[in-house]
């Protein structure tokens, strides 16, 4: 079976190659031309998905059975500085993909990352399951959410064969520093070697959310792809809730420094959802099970941070 990533150079991108390779698919990978993915077996192309004749001419080229596309502007933060960058990338970079696979044929079944961001600030008193009516609160959020409704066209109106992902927070090693469990470890690892004062700056505590190792998270996705029905969307997540306070407690109970936590507002978005979890029976019955815990992430994380 013939796989492309598209957005390959990213976080999840690395980890996805490695796990495909190992259950037998030809990797093909797309990333953005200045940057670099240096791995073995793989073969690389650049594409920015914006440019839909490019797009279209990586599709028709490669002819995979299945795309993954990861590539996007990723931040919620950076959303609300960034927003037509944010639908930009996320909205006409997905029509492009979309139409470019309409484009070079029907037979390629196509994997898309939403966001569990899209089920809105509501005030979630259980697991949130698929059928749940999402009302995007941010940007980010809703340009996701555009890219879902945009992929159930193409699945409708030209019979595309789309499954997509209402996916919770990843987290493992090398992920960006811009988002929360990688920030505390990365800061930890300042501390711990003098390179920044023992204080560490945090941003809303209070919220809850659901953490996925970004290994079981791409188990997930391929399991999606081989075992996903065509038209659905499926929640990613672990299905347990946990406060950012507690990731940080974790974190600092690890390190064996003294460490100030101070809130900076300028961490803080205009609206944040305040607790969200996912319902992951749809995926579990397709036999999928995450096998990472929080905490074996968390300590992985840190222990990559003090390594670098
Ligand atoms: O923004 P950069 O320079 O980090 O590049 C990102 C890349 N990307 C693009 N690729 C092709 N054409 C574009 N116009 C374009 N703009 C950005 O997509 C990055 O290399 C990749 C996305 O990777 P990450 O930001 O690291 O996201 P991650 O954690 O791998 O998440 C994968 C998917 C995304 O759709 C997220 O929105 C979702 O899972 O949570
Ligand atoms: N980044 C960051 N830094 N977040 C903080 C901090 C901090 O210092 N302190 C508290 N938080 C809180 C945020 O306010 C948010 O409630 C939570 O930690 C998680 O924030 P991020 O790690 O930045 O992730 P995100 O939830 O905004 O977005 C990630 O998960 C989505 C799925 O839920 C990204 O990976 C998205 O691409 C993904 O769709």
């Amino acid at each position: 079976m013939k796989a492309l990533i598209i957005g390959a150079a990213g976080f999840v991108g690395e980890y996805l190659i490695h796990a495909l390779q190992n259950v037998g698919y030809e990797v093909f990978a797309t990333k953005l031309k200045h940057e670099t993915l240096n791995i073995g077996e793989v073969s690389v192309l650049d594409l920015d998905i914006t440019d839909f004749l490019q797009t279209k001419e990586v599709l028709t080229t490669v002819m995979p059975d299945v795309v993954f596309h990861l590539a996007a502007q990723s931040s919620v933060k950076l959303s609300w500085e960034r927003p037509q960058l944010t639908a930009n990338i996320n909205i006409v970079g997905a029509i492009n993909v979309l139409e470019a696979v309409r484009v070079a044929s029907k037979n390629i079944r196509i994997l898309l990352i939403g966001s569990s961001e899209e089920y809105g600030a509501i005030d979630y008193t259980q697991a949130v399951r698929e059928d749940f009516i999402p009302v995007p609160k941010n940007i980010y959020a809703l340009t996701k959410h555009a890219q879902e409704q945009l992929a159930e066209i193409y699945n409708k109106a030209y019979g595309l064969d789309v499954v997509m992902t209402r996916s919770f927070n990843h987290i493992g090693p090398k992920q960006a520093h811009q988002f929360v469990v990688a920030d505390f470890c990365h800061q930890v690892a300042l501390i711990e070697k003098g390179l920044q004062d023992p204080i560490i700056r945090v941003g809303n505590l209070a919220a809850y959310r659901d953490f996925t190792d970004v290994r079981d998270v791409v188990t997930a996705y391929i399991t999606l792809v081989e075992k996903g029905e065509c038209g659905e969307i499926y929640n990613v997540g672990s299905g347990v809730p946990i406060q950012i306070k507690t990731i940080l407690d974790i974190i600092l109970s690890i390190s064996n420094k003294q460490i100030d936590v101070v809130v900076d507002p300028s961490k803080f978005r205009p609206i944040d959802i305040p607790y969200i979890y996912a319902d992951v029976t749809k995926l579990k019955k397709l036999g999928w099970e995450p096998k990472y815990s929080i905490r074996n992430s968390i300590e992985e994380i840190l222990s990559y941070e003090r390594d670098r």
